[in-house]
């Protein structure tokens, strides 16, 4: 090799550094590079597409569903964040207490639990991880909507009016929400890049539910860097730890304490989800859940009742079903005759589980519209 291809070699190796470097940075700013003028002009047009979002008097408060989770309350928090970046006044609210994983992800980011709203009515909301009346705040269907950003089916909610719909089958609302700072060409702040990846990693369990994809996957990594949250893995063992603590709180609590309502053949019906590290304490949380079911049935508007106690042991998804009562057992044997065991007290789905949102809702709306309400 003579001297002058060396240095050619050199400079282009300099090249290359600058290029990797100047690439890297902008990433990991998470901002529209320079040197892409196409990107620049998608991100203002994305940007422009916002600019008619119908609002009446007052703030837009966006807002999950009720018994919130994470995904629901750090969503919240991050697109109100987002709408004030495109000029508009939106506040994060919550409809109801937030659980112990929520509490911690705040208390990490350094970010106050947002208000709590009573009444939607006559306000103008973004629903944030729900499009679903039942799981509402009260008065939703007086309220202004005027948008909705979700991850699950299509709900109840509809409108008259134009309204930012976005929807994916992917693993978080919050997933999205970082797609939209990308999109608009926005600078993720530390804080809100550390509600989106708590957010993330509790709705995908660590990026290993069935809805996971490759978004969630990306959406992890960058969030990391942006949040300066060197060890996720530690990270995600104390979500999940504080996740599994039901320490001090009644049987009705945990019911209820990710609890969702769907409608389907001219039926209501409830499902709780709680979690458990193995299956001896599946079981022993499964007759404690049990001594309660009725009194929880009684206390909600609903046809069908049930509780669903999920555990995740070497990569395996297994769920213990509870029925509230024998009229929801008859019609959730009828929907899904193929459990794997019943313990005398729920029912056994290994080899997968039975996921709320993957199979559980899909699967019982299916039957319950196939036998509708006489
Ligand atoms: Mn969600």
């Amino acid at each position: 090799m003579n001297d002058k291809t060396n240095g050619n070699h050199i400079w282009l190796i300099i090249l290359a550094l600058c290029l990797t470097a100047a690439g890297g940075y902008a990433l990991g700013r998470n901002s529209v590079p320079d040197t892409s003028t196409a990107q620049q002009q998608l991100a203002e047009l994305n940007r422009a597409s916002m600019e008619r979002l119908i609002v009446e008097e007052g703030p837009i408060y966006v807002i999950g569903h009720c018994s919130p989770d994470s995904d629901t309350v750090c969503s919240a928090i991050a697109y109100a964040r987002l709408l004030k970046l495109l000029g508009f006044d939106a506040r994060p609210a919550v409809s109801g207490a937030i659980n112990r994983e929520t509490a911690y992800i705040l208390q990490q980011a350094g970010v106050q639990i947002p208000e709590e709203l009573i009444d939607a009515s006559g306000l103008n909301i973004f629903l944030v991880d729900h499009s679903e009346y039942s799981q509402a705040v009260e008065g939703m269907a007086d309220a202004h909507i005027v948008g909705i950003l979700d991850h699950h089916g299509i709900g109840t909610v509809s409108t008259g009016h134009q309204v930012v719909y976005e929807a994916r089958p992917i693993g978080a609302t919050a997933t999205i929400i970082w797609l939209d700072y990308l999109n608009y060409g926005l600078d993720i702040d530390q804080q809100t890049a550390h509600l989106l990846l708590g957010a993330v990693l509790s709705d995908t369990g660590y990026l290993t539910g069935g809805t996971t994809t490759q978004a969630d996957r990306q959406a992890v990594k960058n969030l990391a860097e942006l949040a300066e949250v060197s060890d996720v893995d530690a990270f995600y063992q104390k979500l999940h730890e504080e996740s599994l603590s039901y320490e001090g709180m009644t049987a009705m609590e945990i019911i209820f304490s990710d609890y969702k309502e769907y409608e389907a053949g001219g039926f209501r019906f409830g499902i709780g989800l709680a979690n458990s590290i193995n299956e001896d304490k599946s079981r022993q949380l499964s007759s404690l859940l049990a001594a309660d079911m009725e009194e929880a049935f009684a206390s909600r508007n609903v046809d069908y009742m049930y509780a669903s106690i999920g555990i995740r042991e070497n990569g395996e998804k297994i769920d213990y079903i509870i029925c509230a009562n024998e009229l929801s057992r008859e019609v959730f044997t009828s929907a899904f005759p193929n459990y794997d065991e019943f313990d005398g007290t729920a029912y056994i789905f290994r080899n997968g589980g039975l996921g709320r949102k993957t199979r559980f809702v899909p699967v019982f709306t299916d039957y319950l519209n196939a036998h509708p309400h006489e």
